[in-house]
């Protein structure tokens, strides 16, 4: 056999291992393909996770979504595992129905007390014979009306405080999310337009200031209808009444008026922080004096 025989027949043998190898790693990857889809599978299968969206306050035995039908499970199947939600150790808010495989709202739900003020509200559930998780979003309802902070608001201003003195600021929150829960103040459509023209309400802030100057001599006493709304699309509204008692400064001189020798009664008149008294005497009381006058001159002179 010849150097050049040996050399071809060497290398024709290192060819077919090689290509023996070849096909046994792409035959491993193949199976290593299938394994790990298989596992995917079967971990989709146990660990199946479905999200549904309802709206809080909806009624007891509201259907939320065919739980058997998503899962792509058969009803009999939930039944034979004995499917069923737990939530804690409270009732829970949805219940399976094994027979029909649908998630019914077990309880109503109140987003406000669920999740509070916060923005995205989810109930996580979890079951009982398999690991599979149900999420139910629930979306606000305008159902809670904007809240006054105090009960009554009753304050003090002095007359003649300038203009965009703050009066009183009121507050009102609103346990709604978004739109539902922002709150705006005005001036209830029922005061009378002079005392609106005196104040001005910030419709932001709630901030009661004086618009034009208030006289206490003129009206010692205001009250004042503030409204809080939502925006809301149907607005929720609720009044407040805010009492302004004006307290009075001595902004008036003493005014004297003088009637002489009248037959009038005698008369008061006030001016400012003062009374004063005007005696008026009448013909007949002059006369007397008058008379008393002259006789006591007369005296003076007999004696003296
Ligand atoms: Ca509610
Ligand atoms: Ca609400
Ligand atoms: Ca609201
Ligand atoms: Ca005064």
């Amino acid at each position: 056999m010849s150097l050049q025989c040996k050399c071809s027949c060497l290398d024709w043998f290192n060819l077919h291992i090689m290509e023996q190898r070849g096909r046994r790693t792409r035959q491993e990857r193949r199976q290593w393909l299938v394994y790990m889809l298989t596992l995917v599978t079967f971990w989709s299968a146990v660990s199946a996770q479905i999200r549904y969206s309802i709206s809080e306050e909806l009624k007891e035995g509201t259907a939320v979504g065919n739980v058997a039908k998503d899962l792509g499970l058969d009803k009999s199947t939930l039944k034979e595992r004995g499917y069923r939600i737990v939530y804690g150790s409270t009732e829970p808010p949805f219940r399976v129905n094994q027979d029909d495989g649908i998630l019914y709202v077990n309880r109503k739900i109140d987003r406000e007390e669920v999740c509070d003020r916060s923005k995205v509200c989810l109930i996580d559930l979890k079951t009982v014979s398999g690991n599979m998780r149900i999420i139910v979003d629930v979306s606000d309802v305008n159902d809670s009306p904007p809240v006054f902070s105090k009960d009554s608001y009753i304050v003090q201003l002095k007359e003649n405080s300038p203009i965009g003195t703050v009066v009183v600021q009121v507050n009102a929150t609103d346990l709604d999310e978004g739109s539902n829960g922002e709150v705006v103040y005005s001036l209830s459509n029922d005061i009378d337009a002079n005392v609106r023209a005196r104040f001005n309400l910030n419709a932001v802030t709630g901030e009661l200031t004086v618009a034009e100057i208030i006289d206490f001599e003129e009206s010692s006493r205001y009250e004042i209808d503030i409204q809080a709304s939502d925006k809301g699309a149907a607005a929720l509204t609720t009044d407040k009444s805010v009492i302004i008692n004006i307290i009075d400064v001595n902004d008036n001189a003493p005014e004297i008026e003088v009637t002489s020798f009248s037959r009038h009664k005698p008369t008061i008149i006030t001016g400012g922080a003062m009374n004063v008294r005007e005696f008026i005497f009448d013909e007949r009381k002059l006369q007397w004096i008058s008379f008393l006058s002259m006789l006591l001159a007369c005296l003076y002179a007999l004696f003296s």
